[in-house]
């Protein structure tokens, strides 16, 4: 069984040495098969939900020791960060240096106490989208539940007021209109991945579908 106290906790202190293991070599930016924009392009399914920054609520439950039910204020009392990564959608499209502000997962995570029997996570959107993740993946400290990025508040399109953001994993795995954090034992695909996309989708390991 996991620890996830310590493990959190361990991320935690690797963030604050300001460590961001994943980008220390990379010389290639963008993986095979990509090409680059600088237009930030929108995908999602067609629907924005209707949900501003007043209705807006992000709950944390399963798995955890303390359940959470975020607003506006409590996520804006949050320590605020910026990461800067690079994000990579499926269809072929990466984006770079994409300066995300907003709280760090692994610091969401802590509050919420994850059981020695959690592993997987589902992220719940406001649209009615889901997608998958294992838990240890949003523990990484690039990941972010962000509010802002290329100087602004999210769009609505984008994913505002809150999503989000994923660098490690294709696109699609980084939910907008974040409603909830569902944290299980076993692993369950969302909608993308019951419907054929890879369930890991590491963009440098091209692991689009999953028959790939
Ligand atoms: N809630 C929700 N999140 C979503 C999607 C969606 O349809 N609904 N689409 C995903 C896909 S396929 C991609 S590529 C990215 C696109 O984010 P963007 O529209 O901000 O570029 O959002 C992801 N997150
Ligand atoms: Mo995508």
């Amino acid at each position: 069984m996991p620890d996830w106290k310590k493990l959190i906790a361990s991320k935690i202190a690797l963030a604050a040495k300001g460590s961001q293991p994943g980008k220390l070599n990379a010389n290639v930016r963008v993986p095979a098969g990509q090409t680059e924009v600088k237009n930030f392009p929108r995908l999602d399914l067609g629907i924005v939900p209707d949900v501003t920054a007043q209705s807006w609520r992000l709950r944390v439950y399963g798995l955890v020791d303390n359940e959470l039910s975020l607003d506006w204020a409590a996520f804006q009392a949050m320590h605020q960060v910026t990461d800067i990564s690079d994000f990579h959608c499926v269809t072929r499209w990466s984006q770079l240096d994409m300066d995300w502000q907003g709280v760090r997962a692994q610091d969401l995570l802590a509050l919420a106490q994850p059981k020695a029997a959690a592993k997987f996570v589902t992220l719940h959107s406001y649209d009615g989208y889901t997608t998958n993740l294992p838990l240890e993946a949003l523990l990484d400290d690039d990941v972010i539940i962000a509010h802002s990025v290329l100087g602004a508040p999210l769009t609505a399109e984008h994913g505002g007021p809150v999503r989000l953001v994923v660098p490690k994993r294709y696109a699609w795995k980084s939910a907008k209109w974040l409603k909830a954090i569902e944290i299980h034992e076993f692993d369950k695909p969302g909608f993308w991945e019951v419907r054929g996309y890879h369930n890991d989708a590491d963009p440098w390991l091209e692991q689009r579908f999953s028959d790939d």
